[in-house]
């Protein structure tokens, strides 16, 4: 699989194609997606100059989306709005920050959207609070999950909500690997809520752990058969996907990938690391990946199509190249994927108008 990895030596080999740009008003010329379906594939930039955006999700005609430093940034009608919805008080750590968002199910009607965000009190924590938005701006706000312990490092951060209309949560070990192992912590798991912060009677350990072992949850995704995927960091090699199901154990600090009878083994390992980041399944036909796992990847600077098979992953190409280290991928309500990239993280290489948030539209 490794072979099949390409890092992007494409920013200034491949800029011959047409690009549809509808905003903002200067053109950045991108390298066309290197999609091996038919038709010339396009990209369209939809905002720049963004500072270490994270995660996003959509609603109506609005983007939503996550800047480390802070800021939830929305993204009406096409239009980045410059008054962020709220600018919180976040610590300002490496992997820390600003981290997950997702809207509610019903955000249509309950205007909730959730974030997760590293914080310094007696030390770093990360919590998980419920915004009620109205009209773009912050109207009330719940804690939902407090106290999940934090670091400079590995903190994960991913939140979604599943087909079950559950809230999940990945949890990095914040470094401190055995807490991964200990279901008594919060850190080092998927963590699985109702929408208002209580825990479901279902949960495998009759507490908010859903998984454990994990050691830096970056990604998230549902295929439509309900199987969970979810992308995680190795420590320097050994980044993973696993396929996650309720009260399993994938081992770390015991095991990184596979080798051990007594933990669920990896899909995929990556060996050397790509930093897989942002997870999404795809479920419109706009564009030729229909029911494929589409995979953010940071150090790997590509967009990934995984090929999936009953909860088996069978190949894997990239589809996008050239825009450097990609933080997050969601499909919006139009069919088409959106990307965020993560050139501003500071392990990056920015360009002047970095980060950016783009749309595929083939
Ligand atoms: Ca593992």
């Amino acid at each position: 699989m490794n072979k099949k990895i390409r890092i992007a030596g494409i920013i200034g080999a491949v800029i011959a194609s047409v690009i549809i740009l509808s905003l903002p008003s200067n053109p950045i010329v991108m390298p066309a997606p290197t999609t091996n379906s038919t038709g010339t594939k396009y990209v369209e930039i939809v905002a720049t100059n963004l500072q270490k955006p994270w995660a996003m999700d959509f609603a109506d005609d609005r983007i939503f989306f996550t800047e480390k430093v802070g800021r939830i940034r929305v993204i009406d009608s096409g239009i980045l709005l410059e008054e962020p919805l709220a600018n919180l008080h976040v610590a300002d750590v490496t992997d820390g920050g600003l981290l997950g968002l997702t809207l509610h199910p019903d955000f249509v009607n309950n205007h909730f959207l959730y974030v997760f965000y590293t914080y310094e009190g007696d030390k770093l924590w990360n919590k998980v609070i419920r915004i009620t938005e109205s009209e773009n701006k912050l109207s009330d706000a719940t804690v939902i999950l407090d106290k999940i312990p934090g670091a400079e490092f590995d903190n994960g951060g991913v939140i979604k909500f599943g087909p079950d209309g559950k809230l999940y949560i990945a949890t990095g070990d914040a470094t401190d690997e055995h807490a991964a192992q200990d279901l008594q912590s919060l850190s080092g798991k998927i963590l699985r809520l109702n929408d208002d912060g209580t825990i479901p009677s279902d949960n495998p350990f009759h507490n908010s752990v859903f998984s454990y072992g994990h050691r830096n949850p970056q990604g998230m995704a549902w295929d439509k058969s309900g199987n969970l995927y979810v992308t995680e960091h190795g420590p320097t090699k050994n980044d993973e996907i696993n396929l996650v199901k309720a009260g399993q154990n994938f081992g770390w600090p015991d095991q990184e990938c596979s080798g051990d009878k007594n933990f669920v083994n990896s899909l995929v390992c990556y060996n050397p690391s790509l930093e897989p980041a942002g997870l999404v399944f795809y479920s419109s036909d706009k564009l030729d990946l229909e029911n494929d796992l589409i995979m953010a990847s940071l150090r790997g600077t590509n967009l990934y199509k995984l090929t999936i098979d009953d909860g088996i992953i069978t190949s894997q190409q990239s589809i996008l190249g050239g825009a450097g280290r990609i933080r997050d991928v969601n499909e919006g309500p139009d069919g088409y994927l959106y990307i965020l990239t993560g050139n501003t993280d500071g392990r990056g290489f920015p360009d002047k108008t970095d980060d950016k948030l783009i749309r595929i539209v083939k």
